[in-house]
């Protein structure tokens, strides 16, 4: 066979889902080391990405109910609300906290704009504008649309979602997430007997939405190969202690890794994944897939370059699961739509 080249050459062949409302989400600015900087999960990554694989096919409804599944009924209505009650408190741009309650706070129902923030947010990186509830409902339809297209046969679907999911936990948003698609996803997938489900975070950062959902869940396994919480965002989830809670204990796994990380380190913690996956039985995989491991990423530190995710892509998918991938970061604009591109061309092969 000719050898194809250039973008042809990631050619993907599985179902896409996008849904052109989960571009409403534009927010302006996001702290930065104690500044505003322009805000870098913007509409422009899905565009990028869609030049890149497209076309994709759009989002079907699958109402509330998936969404109450995995998050708390009283955050999703703050999330619909919040920036109308920003607005009707005077305020301009977009929503964003500036007071937390920490940890060992009572629950307080309080209902003032800045103090609901902070009752539903961890960080300042996660503004709410105008149409993040729309973009974020329809990120998360978009995942369980692929997950549908799974379920009905297909081998691998993927979910362009964005915003993205894994750092939102049931009753809190962070980390430019809001809705947690990949857990809606497994957690959807269980309710359709299709499991034992796992989770594989593959994200620069660490899915600590994800794990705080499953945490004490042993019917999900997650599993997360991501920057040092030690040195990188979010800190406070992620280390390599962290093995679940309660009943889960076991059904979740961190492997970081240290700043630098190339194809060479990476590649050995995605083999203990892999294992981890295939001793728990897995029958659905759930990835969440971030592009923000690229040598390029203007806000990451790994080494990975555009031949490696489509490596990384081949090993998972040599493990045969029907696979859902959801988007989450990745913010190297001008090389973002061909890393994911040489991914989803890597999953689509066979072994
Ligand atoms: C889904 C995902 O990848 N979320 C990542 C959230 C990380 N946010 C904290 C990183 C802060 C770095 N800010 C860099 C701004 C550069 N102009
Ligand atoms: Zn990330």
């Amino acid at each position: 066979m000719v050898p194809l080249v250039g973008l042809a050459r990631w050619a993907v062949m599985m179902k896409i889902v996008f849904d052109g409302r989960q571009l409403a989400h534009a927010p302006a600015r996001e702290m930065h080391n104690g500044d505003w900087t322009a805000f870098q999960e913007t509409p422009a990554r899905a565009e990028a990405i869609l030049a890149a694989i497209g076309p994709a096919g759009p989002a079907r409804d699958f109402g509330m109910d998936p969404l109450l599944a995995v998050h708390d009924a009283a955050y999703l209505d703050f999330l619909k609300i919040a920036h109308a009650d920003w607005r009707a408190a005077g305020r301009t741009g977009d929503a964003i906290g500036y007071a937390w309650p920490i940890v060992g706070r009572r629950p307080i129902d309080l209902t003032r704009i800045d103090a609901r923030l902070g009752r539903y947010s961890y960080d300042a990186v996660t503004p709410i504008a105008a149409g993040t509830w729309d973009a974020a409902y329809w990120s998360a339809q978009s995942a369980l649309t692929a997950l549908d297209a799974v379920a009905e046969g297909a081998s691998g679907a993927f979910a362009l979602c964005r915003p993205p999911g894994h750092h939102a936990g049931r009753d809190y948003c962070g980390g430019y997430c809001f809705l947690n698609s990949a857990a809606i996803v497994a957690a959807e997938a269980r309710r359709r007997g299709l499991g034992p489900v796992a989770i594989l975070d593959v994200d620069y950062h660490h899915g600590n939405g994800t794990q705080d959902i499953f945490l004490a869940d042993p019917s999900i396994l997650f599993v997360s190969i991501h920057a040092d919480p030690v040195a990188d965002y979010p800190f406070y989830w992620g280390h390599p202690d962290e093995d679940g809670e309660g009943a889960g204990r076991g059904a979740t796994l961190n492997l970081p890794l240290p700043r630098g990380t190339g194809w060479g380190t990476y590649r050995p913690a995605l083999d203990r994944a892999l294992a981890a996956i295939a001793d728990f039985g897995t029958r659905f995989l759930v990835l969440s897939f971030g592009a923000d491991t690229y040598a390029g990423d203007p806000i990451s530190h790994f080494a990975l370059q555009r031949d490696d995710f489509a490596a990384l892509a081949r090993h998972i998918a040599a493990a045969g699961l029907p696979t859902v991938t959801v988007m989450e970061g990745g913010y190297a604009a001008a090389e973002l739509g061909n890393n994911v591109a040489a991914f989803l061309a890597g999953l689509s092969s066979n072994g």
